[in-house]
């Protein structure tokens, strides 16, 4: 074994020192040794080794399995089965919050996690199937962990995109409640996704591509199917799958990955219609990006009728009517309805909306169908269980790129209040349970994230309800330049926002074009140019009613409002950015109500290279997280506390002075002499209401004292009983 020295300390509490430079060599050292794990308590730090690890064979699931943190070195595997443990034990709600830039191993987190829960549940041999309850439930079982774990191959595939920060990066965020019973195997799960980010259906940054599903299907597809939806191999016919110039990713194997999705396809018993379905939409967006749109003699012409003969074809509407909705919309006003002709901009942002709109219907319907596939089927397992559960929750990181919009300053605020909900459950209250308790405590400083989601998220002054207020304009002149400078007005000041107009000797910042948020990880510049169009979200109600009308049953089912007649519609949707920001507060509530648990991802270097630990970016990354104030917290806390009476009420057994009762004084000056009579009371600190124990070995020497006791108690019992009769 190698020594401490070498290889440094596993859990960062332990280190002889606590400052900066103290923890980026402790996790240098490790991470050059390959150990790329270790713990601030029980919050788990990952850096992504950017290479395979033999750490997650079943060798390591038996290692960690049912184990103490403190037993074996850190490990993902660790968190999962405290997690679970305590999920089962105390039939408590759990979470694992994973967190971290993008790139940072956050999606391969949650993906070990979830291989983690399926391997130690359910296990031996499955009875063969004969109808009794037992073997149907172990059989549903597997099905569920089946499912859990193939549904990532499809929400990868449509939801994650090579961008210039990870060649898999996730474009949504994703949440996973799994389900389980009293034994704890998991029998049903959920999953809630937020924002896809859709923009990159219709245009992508250069060395970026759109959603991988497209270049799935391009290189995976039989040449049957490829006749069928009317497309040849080559990407580079397609403008919304070319811009970027990356088609080809050294580390993607598009034509293996088509392979999966569709065996996941299968699995996750999508029909052969609904496959069908996918795709259609997948290629109908391809030939949707070529049409095009010209002005002949003052009347717009959809040009490359082709390409639109092949959207009607495969969307299965009229090609009449398509070509109709490309080009006017229909408008109510005041009880009157007219039809007006788009100009040539309109009638590409219709197309580019048209586009998006389907993309991102053809997602959630994906999330609907694994949904009804795991839903939790209560027949099937013994009547009046009640269910606990592990939610998991791995999202898009926190991300800077050349050109940043609206998709980036929602992600950047969701990776804000997800910092806001660790400063809150890690550093804040756990401080403030001590103060309240009276337990002697040297305050530790941090800096609280609270004022940048006030930035974002504030009634009135907040950049959402800015930019609602500017989209609930009629006027249709409101520009983004107007949002600007309506921003800069009310944010003027702010410590955390800046513009040109705000500080005109900042002159990185183009005027009436760029703003600046100074995030919890870093300054991002974003440009408001689309900032208004993105927010409104609009899509022509035509389009709506042309996919209502569809021949395919999966399509008009997506479209369910197409059937409204247009003097129906009065009232204006949630903006696309409120719509975001309530899914965020919910989510952070449903978090809150859980007992959470950390992994915490770094991203070693920029260059996705394994031997590279750029120590700079890494301090960056370790500064921002707070992990610094967190070993601080953790290192003066408590692994445990329990108020008086409960203490009592698990322990008086133990110690003569409170069993079976005592005689004089409170519980608090009981437990006192208890924990001297077991030796154990110089790990713990008295509270007005509860007891706090420092480490969590001392609660172990109390379960053992307590275990060892309970049989002969049990005994003394049933003879007391005995003699009662
Ligand atoms: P992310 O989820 O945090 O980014 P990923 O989990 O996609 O990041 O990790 C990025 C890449 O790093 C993966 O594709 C792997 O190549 C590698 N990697 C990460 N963790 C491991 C690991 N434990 N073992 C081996 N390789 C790993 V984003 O989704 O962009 O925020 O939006
Ligand atoms: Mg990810």
């Amino acid at each position: 074994m190698a020594s401490v020295k070498e290889v440094g300390v596993g859990d960062f509490v332990l280190m002889d020192k606590i400052d900066l430079d103290h923890f980026m060599e402790n996790l240098e050292l490790r991470f050059r040794h390959g150990f790329i794990y270790t713990y601030i308590g029980e919050v788990c730090i990952s850096v992504n080794p950017y290479k395979n690890m033999n750490i997650y064979d079943q060798q390591h699931v038996e290692k960690y399995k049912g184990r103490e943190l403190f037993e074996n070195p850190p490990h993902v595997f660790a968190i999962a089965d405290a997690s679970h443990k305590v999920m089962k034990q105390q039939r408590k709600d759990t979470c694992i919050v994973i967190s971290g830039e993008s790139g940072s191993g956050k999606t391969e987190a949650s993906k070990i996690i979830m291989k983690y829960i399926a391997a130690v549940t359910n296990q031996g041999k499955l009875p063969p199937l004969d109808g009794t309850d037992r073997t149907k439930g172990k059989h549903e079982i597997e099905r569920v962990k089946n499912i859990l774990i193939q549904s990532n191959a499809i929400l990868e595939a449509f939801g994650n995109a090579k961008t210039n920060r990870n060649d898999n990066s996730s474009r949504f965020g994703k949440y996973m409640d799994i389900h389980f019973d009293f034994k704890g195997d998991p029998i049903g799960g959920h999953i809630s996704n937020y924002l896809l980010e859709k923009s990159r259906v219709t245009a992508q940054q250069a060395g970026e591509r759109n959603f991988h599903s497209f270049y799935q299907l391009l290189s995976g597809a039989g040449d049957d199917l490829l006749k069928r939806l009317r497309i040849t191999r080559d990407s580079n016919q397609y403008f919304y799958v070319k811009q970027g110039n990356a088609a080809k990713v050294d580390t993607i194997n598009d034509r293996n990955d088509f392979r999966n999705v569709t065996t996941s396809l299968n699995t996750l018993q999508f029909s052969k219609e609904d496959q069908d379905t996918l795709w259609k939409v997948v290629a109908a967006i391809l030939h949707l990006g070529n049409v095009e749109f010209n002005i002949n003699e003052e009347k717009l012409e959809v040009t490359r009728s082709q390409s639109v003969d092949n959207v009607a074809e495969l969307l299965q509407v009229q090609k009449g009517e398509l070509e109709t909705a490309l080009s006017e919309r229909v408008i109510a006003a005041r009880g009157d309805i007219m039809r007006k002709e788009h100009t040539e901009s309109e009638a590409t942002y219709g197309r580019d909306a048209f586009a998006k709109a389907i993309y991102e219907r053809l997602f959630n319907w994906i999330v609907q169908k694994i949904n009804a596939a795991i839903a939790v089927d209560a027949s099937n397992f013994q009547k009046n269980y009640k269910s606990s559960l592990i939610g998991v929750l791995d999202i898009y990181g926190f991300e800077i790129f050349d050109n940043n919009s609206f998709e980036q300053f929602c992600i950047n605020y969701c990776n804000e209040k997800l910092q806001q909900l660790f400063i809150d459950l890690v550093l804040k209250q756990e401080q403030e349970e001590y103060r309240s308790e009276g337990i002697e405590w040297t305050n530790i400083d941090y800096f609280n994230n609270q004022i940048i989601c006030d930035l974002v998220e504030a009634p009135h002054q907040g950049v959402m309800a800015i930019m609602d207020d500017a989209c609930k304009m009629t006027a249709e002149k409101v520009t983004d330049e107007m949002l600007l400078e309506a921003m800069d007005k009310k944010l003027k000041g702010h410590k955390h926002y800046m513009s040109r107009q705000t500080k005109q000797s900042e002159k990185s910042l183009r005027h009436k074009i760029d703003f600046r948020i100074t995030h919890y990880a870093g300054d991002v510049t974003y440009c408001i140019i689309g900032f208004l169009d993105k927010n409104k979200d609009t899509l022509f109600q035509d389009f709506k009613r042309l996919l209502y009308n569809s021949k395919d049953a999966n399509l008009k089912a997506m479209w369910p409002e197409g059937a409204q007649h247009i003097t129906q519609i009065t009232k204006r949707p949630p903006t696309a950015g409120t719509l975001f920001k309530t899914s965020m507060l919910e989510l952070v509530k449903t978090l809150t109500n859980k007992q959470p648990h950390y992994v915490r991802c770094i991203k070693p270097n920029e260059i996705k290279s394994p031997s590279s630990f750029d120590y700079e970016r890494v301090k960056h990354q370790v500064s921002y997280l707070g992990l610094i104030e967190n070993v601080r917290v953790r290192r003066a806390g408590f692994a445990y506390r329990q108020r008086y009476d409960k203490f009592l009420k698990r322990y008086k057994m133990i110690s003569q002075f409170t069993w079976p009762n005592f005689r004089s004084g409170s519980n608090s000056e009981a437990i006192k002499v208890l924990m001297k009579d077991v030796g154990l009371d110089n790990d713990v600190k008295y509270g007005i209401t509860k007891i706090f124990i420092r480490s969590p070995k001392t609660l172990f020497a109390l379960e053992n004292s307590r275990n060892q006791l309970i049989p002969g108690i049990v005994t003394l019992i049933q003879k007391t009983w005995r003699g009662y009769k």
